[in-house]
This record gives C-alpha cells, sequence and structure tokens, in this order.
C-alpha cells in the first residue's frame, strides 16, 4: 500500500497523533516527510502577543523575533518598552508609588527550558525585567525581593534611578488628601505588561513586569512576579500571564492553571475562560476588580479573557499586527 494512502485508511493523519519514529522508519522521500509532518504541526510562528494595547511593545518583541533572535530576548526587549514609558503609570519608572510615595516594581521572566527569575518591590532600578532575567541566569535563585534585589542590579551594572515622575507624584499626593490611607481596588488603571512569544524554532518564552497596585501598602507584592501566578510557560505546552488585581490570580495560581487546562485539551480561550470562572467562584458574586488572562498554545493559537470588559490584547504574527478586545465574563 503506497505510504498516503496507508495514513488515510489508518486514521493516524486524521488523529493527529503521527510520531517521528514512524515516520523514520517509512522509505518516504524527504520532501514528503515535511509536507506530513507540516499538516500535523503547522505552527504560526513566530507570534508575540501581550496584555493590553502595547502597540510599541509588540512591536519590539516582533522585530527581535524577526531578526531570529530567541523568544526570550523577544520577550525581555519588548517589555521593556513599557518599562521606559513614563506614560505608562503602572510599569517600570513612571509608574504609580506605594501609599508612602515609593516605587517598587515586580517582574519575571521565564524561558523554554523552565528556567525563571523574578525581582520583588524592587526601587531605584528602571528595568526589572532584565534584572530578573539576571536573576534566572546568574544566580542559583528564583527570586530576589526588595534591597537584595536592587544590590545584586547595581552589581550587575544597573543604574540607580528616581522612578517616582513628577505626574505620578502629583496623583499620589491628590490621592493622600482623601484616601484615609487605604489601598484602592479598582476595575480601571490596569497597564501591566505580559508577554508570551514563540520564536522562529518553535521555543516558548514569557515575561511579565508591574509596578503592581497603585497606592499599595509598603512591601506589597501581587501576582506579577510570582512564577504559575503572573506567568506560567511550558514549552510542551504553551503559556499564560495576568493583568489586574494580583491577589485574586495567586489565590488561584491562575497562569499554571492555564497552562494546566491547556496541557488536558482546552483552547488557550477555554483555558482562560475557566480561569476566570475559578476567581468569579472564589468570590462568591462579588466582581468589583478586574483580571485580564492571556495565553498562547504550542502551535501559537490565542485566547484572552477578562471579567469586565475593556481589556484588549496585542497578537503580532506573519498574520498581521492586532489589538484584539478580549470577551468578558461580565458583558458591557
Ligand atoms: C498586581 N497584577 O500587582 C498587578 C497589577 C496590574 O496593571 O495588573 N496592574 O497585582
Amino acid at each position: 500500500m503506497k505510504r498516503r494512502n496507508f495514513l488515510k485508511n489508518s486514521g493516524v493523519a486524521t488523529a493527529g497523533v503521527l510520531s517521528t519514529p514512524f515516520l523514520t522508519s517509512c522509505k518516504a522521500n524527504e520532501e514528503e516527510k515535511k509536507s506530513i509532518l507540516k499538516g500535523h504541526t503547522e505552527t504560526i510562528k513566530p507570534i508575540v502577543i501581550c496584555t493590553w494595547d502595547f502597540h510599541n511593545a509588540s512591536a519590539k518583541a516582533w522585530e527581535v523575533l524577526s531578526s531570529g533572535a530567541s523568544a526570550l530576548d523577544a520577550v525581555e526587549q519588548g517589555v521593556k518598552v513599557e518599562e521606559d514609558d513614563v506614560n505608562n503609570q503602572s510599569v517600570g519608572r513612571g509608574g504609580r508609588p506605594d501609599r508612602d510615595g515609593r516605587v517598587t516594581l515586580d517582574a519575571c521572566i521565564m524561558d523554554k527550558d523552565g528556567n525563571c527569575g523574578a525581582v520583588l518591590a524592587m526601587q531605584h532600578i528602571a528595568n526589572p525585567i532584565s534584572v530578573a532575567r539576571k536573576v534566572m541566569e546568574d544566580t542559583p535563585h528564583v527570586m530576589l525581593a526588595g534591597k537584595g534585589a536592587e544590590q545584586f542590579a547595581y552589581e550587575k551594572g544597573f543604574e540607580k534611578m528616581d522612578l517616582l515622575t513628577e505626574q505620578s507624584k502629583k496623583e499620589w499626593l491628590e490621592w493622600k488628601k482623601t484616601s484615609r490611607y487605604e489601598p484602592i481596588i479598582n476595575i480601571e488603571n490596569h497597564d501591566t505588561i505580559g508577554m508570551l512569544a514563540i520564536d522562529k524554532n518553535g521555543n516558548i518564552a514569557g515575561g511579565c513586569t508591574t509596578s503592581g497596585m497603585a497606592y499599595k501598602m509598603a512591601g506589597r507584592v501581587g501576582d506579577s512576579p510570582i512564577i504559575g501566578a503572573g506567568l506560567f510557560v511550558d514549552n510542551e505546552v504553551g503559556g499564560a500571564t495576568a493583568t489586574g488585581v494580583g491577589e485574586e490570580v495567586v489565590r488561584t495560581v491562575g497562569s499554571f492553571l492555564i497552562v494546566e487546562l491547556m496541557r488536558q485539551g482546552k483552547s488557550p480561550q477555554e483555558a482562560c475562560e475557566e480561569g476566570i470562572r475559578r476567581i468569579i467562584a472564589k468570590n462568591k458574586g462579588k466582581l468589583d476588580f478586574q483580571i485580564g488572562f492571556i495565553a498562547i498554545n504550542k502551535k501559537g493559537e490565542t485566547g484572552g479573557y477578562c471579567i469586565h470588559p475593556g481589556f484588549t490584547y496585542r497578537t503580532y504574527s506573519g498574520k498581521g499586527h492586532d489589538n484584539n478586545p478580549s470577551k468578558s465574563f461580565l458583558k458591557p
């Protein structure tokens, strides 16, 4: 029987379980092998996705991916664009301070091999994502917090900076007038960037960086630098990342959950929806906060879901550069 017919009749092709050992044991020519494999493993790659309408960040990541560099380089360079943008008051320099007026930054990064690094509540350093990468690559640890993270950054050559801009200071002083010193839990004002990329070799990496909840208590850390909560990548399956009220994402280990749901066969969209449903179930009807998840699987399929309408996410691949309105649990 000709090999093509064997595939058709055996049902192997339609079941999508074609294995490489099977192929190597056949006497098919190279071209035929390639086309059969392509049909069964076709991946959209390279591709980058990120939370919110971060046009410049996704464009930067795409530029890095297009040059042939790794997904890890792409997410680091991509999210750095937002860290450097003082007009983004949820990330990097220009971020809103804690209730005492201190800007403290959180970030994490994860590579195709499950290596990861994070910095928590770090002051005076403009690019926490790059410090997180150094933690991953140059230390035996995963997380460095506070003064230790800052000290490590100086040792690695990062510059000391004042992260509080005039604009963020002005708003904080305004907030203090009526705040009664309470942190705010809001629906608006979330601009944390979580980014996931697949490079030309099909490898996945992710990064997430934030200044956290505006006017938080000193020392408060949310989900964004917590591997499994604000970000998770498994190179066999896919990746997920979050924005919104971090406490709720931590309580469900949201990004890890979404990746595991994809491992069990859910699409990125279905997995994000289930991730949000778990949070809603835990909150018993109290939904005065926003969470948005995005996810990508190994094939480059993407999804996003949130509680309140308004969340969007960017995708950039050979198919185009789009800002996608996310479906939401609550309807507009
Ligand atoms: C946090 N998840 O610290 C972050 C906040 C956020 O846009 O997403 N802001 O909880």
